[in-house]
């Protein structure tokens, strides 16, 4: 039969048999990564499975968002990481050795290969043929321990791009145009996979700047095949051994077909708040800005960054505009240094960040009050930046670079008729010397784990009542993302690894009084609107609701990450059978569940405070239900033995 890439890249790793549209299926994992936000806690839950070593082909645990260090909880969550992987084997990459996923894609992705993280935009790895999935951490923990994982098999979409970019049009606008096409939900429970003559043009780097984005899209993953650019791409990294051809048959086929003149594209942005608010720049020429920021997974790579570097070069940055720069890895960082690409960032009045995650999440350089800020970056979700009345934009480094040089946004178009050309270098810098490889077996043996006092063990996970009382705790709209219910940024994150410091925070961009109101009241229900739960993949979204005493989310729809990470907390998930219902629920409002019935599909959920009885539906199927019923994946693969 006939097959496109996600499909043989499955079942080639398929554990379970039917790989229908929609069914639950299980697939091997080669690889994992961490990075530290998530990993303190995928760590813990590693160690509570018991297993000597990972039973990966690979597992690397980075160092690279919460690298602001304003006191000693960030680096003592950095030394307990790298005392974990000395001690069960796996790769650990230093902080300063870059972001995750752009060190990911350049020393460790192999296509054809399967990668989990506990991280959203694991996915970038798909620019390099791979199916590389986000998940929560304790989903890489069981991984690590050599457990499938299980997901839904996805749908297949192929957007197929025809055409060739047009001058200072690139990677970003492509999936800024999906997603301003499909928006935020247009990905959800499918994988976006690309073809087409377009795809010729576009280097393995910018091709994961699209993959990347998929996360946006609310998709499982997205994938590139695999073809001489990306073998070109790792022969420059020195591992051309890692190549396979890995491309659709030519019957292959799709649930779905997407078709994307490049021809026609122009520059793109996002405006505030969410990354599918997609309008192109002409749009929104002439805006001040006062912020611009470069960087991120999305876009920091060296084609990236030596973009920026020519358009910057001789010139200098406006008074009213702080312009920060922050390369996606160490190799990049070198590479630019080395050329003089950084010479011309710093000359225009560029401040150098160091490479990891920063403004992205928050860590650090927040704008001014009501600032525009313009940033490379994938997500702008409502405070994220730091400032809870910033507008964030997202674009291009092209279309960000020429908002740095004019003070306002511009249509990169009008920097001159030739846009800068950058070749892909023939070899990059090969330097390891920031990864510590893992130990042998006897060494490792010997490794004590260091936890400093922002280490707490984990909370207890309790099996689920067959009744379930209590009241609406809150009751939120569409699109909720897990920075609302979960935030991070400079003060929140530090406290990752501490369930009952970071419970104090959660909702607080919405409804600061939830935690004591949570606690007072013993726990209760969350009701969400449609995609609840979009964006990030921590599962503290989860564990830290599940701390207060949160049982059942009902939701007119969730985003799939999030879905995994409540049933694997032993939260029990819901949707309205009629979607109307949600008006029929009230913050306050009495509740009571009969959960006895879970096998089936359908429950009665009572509104005692209106006298009314709703009916609600849950998603769960398989082993879901008992992990539900065991309080989550702990307890469920504990009990297994
Ligand atoms: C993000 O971009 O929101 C993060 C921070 O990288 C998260 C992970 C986290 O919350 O630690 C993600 O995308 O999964
Ligand atoms: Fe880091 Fe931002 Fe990428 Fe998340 S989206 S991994 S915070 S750079």
């Amino acid at each position: 039969m006939a097959m496109n890439i996600t499909q043989k890249v499955i079942k080639k790793h398929l554990v379970s048999s039917n790989m229908a549209a929609g069914e639950k299926i299980a697939i091997k994992m080669d690889q994992t990564l961490t990075q530290d936000a998530t990993g303190t806690m995928a760590y813990l839950q590693f160690e509570a499975l018991g297993v000597p070593r990972v039973k990966t082909k690979l597992s690397v645990s980075y160092v690279d968002h919460n690298t602001l260090q304003t006191d000693f909880m960030n680096m003592d969550d950095h030394r307990f990481l790298q005392s974990i992987a000395a001690k069960y084997g796996l790769y650990f990459s230093r902080p300063g050795n870059g972001i995750c996923h752009q060190v990911h894609l350049e020393r460790f992705g192999i296509p054809g290969q399967t990668l989990i993280g506990s991280d959203s935009h694991t996915p970038t790895c798909g620019g390099l043929g791979m199916i590389a999935i986000g998940a929560g951490g304790l989903d890489v923990a069981l991984a690590m321990g050599g457990d499938p994982f299980y997901l839904s098999m996805p749908k297949v979409v192929l957007v197929k791009l025809t055409g060739k970019l047009q001058p200072w049009v690139s990677a970003k606008d492509i999936i800024l145009e999906l997603l301003r096409r499909l928006t935020v939900k247009g990905g959800v429970g499918k994988v976006i996979e690309y073809g087409g003559e377009g795809i010729k043009s576009l280097s393995a780097p910018e091709r994961a700047t699209i993959t990347n984005m998929g996360a946006e899209l609310g998709a499982t993953t997205s994938i590139f095949p695999s073809d001489e650019i990306t073998r070109a791409f790792l022969k420059a990294q020195k591992r051309e051994k890692a190549w396979i051809k890995l491309e659709a048959d030519a019957k292959a086929t799709y649930d779905e077909v997407v078709e994307l003149d490049l021809n026609k594209l122009e520059p793109m942005i996002a405006k505030p708040h969410n990354p599918d608010n997609v309008v192109s720049v002409k749009e929104l020429e002439g805006t001040p800005v006062q912020q611009v920021a470069i960087g991120s997974c999305t876009n920091s790579s060296y084609r990236d960054m030596m973009t920026v570097a020519s358009i910057l070069k001789g010139k200098t940055i406006p008074p009213d505009v702080s312009l920060v720069i922050a390369p996606g890895s160490k190799q990049v960082l070198e590479m630019i240094t080395r050329n003089g690409g950084l010479t011309s960032m710093i000359s225009a009045g560029a401040r150098i960040l160091e490479s990891a995650c920063g403004p992205c999440i928050g860590m650090g350089n927040a704008p001014s009050t009501k600032a525009v800020s313009i940033r490379t970056f994938n997500r702008n979700f409502e405070g994220r930046s730091g400032t809870k009345d910033a507008l964030v934009y997202l674009t291009s480094p092209e279309v960000a670079a020429a908002a740095a040089l004019k003070g306002v946004i511009t249509d990169p178009r009008k920097l001159g008729k030739k846009p800068p050309k950058i070749a892909m270098p023939k070899t990059f810098i090969v330097d390891d010397n920031m990864v510590i490889p893992p130990l042998p077996l006897k060494k490792a043996a010997l490794v004590e784990i260091i936890r400093g006092p922002n280490i707490k063990p984990l909370p207890e996970f309790k099996p689920l009542p067959s009744m379930i009382q209590g009241k609406v705790l809150i009751k939120v709209g569409d699109n909720i993302t897990t920075d609302h219910i979960m935030p991070a940024g400079a003060k929140i994150l530090p406290l990752r690894s501490n369930i009952p410091a970071m419970a104090e925070h959660v909702f607080a961009p919405i409804d600061s009084a939830f935690p004591k109101r949570a606690k007072e009241m013993g726990g209760g229900f969350i009701i969400g609107g449609a995609n609840y739960g979009q964006g990030s993949s921590r599962e503290h979204a989860a564990l830290a609701p599940m701390y207060l005493g949160v049982k059942v989310v009902v939701t007119k729809s969730f985003a799939r990450i999030h879905l995994a990470n409540l049933i694997n907390f032993g939260i029990l998930p819901l949707t309205f059978a009629n979607e109307s219902d949600y008006d029929q629920l009230e913050r306050d409002d009495e509740l009571e569940l009969d959960v006895s019935g879970l096998n089936g599909k359908n429950l009665k959920l009572k509104n005692k405070t209106k006298g009314v009885d709703i009916d609600v539906k849950h998603p769960l199927v398989g082993r879901d239900i008992e992990i539900i019923k065991a309080g989550g994946s702990l307890g469920f693969v504990k009990a297994r033995g």
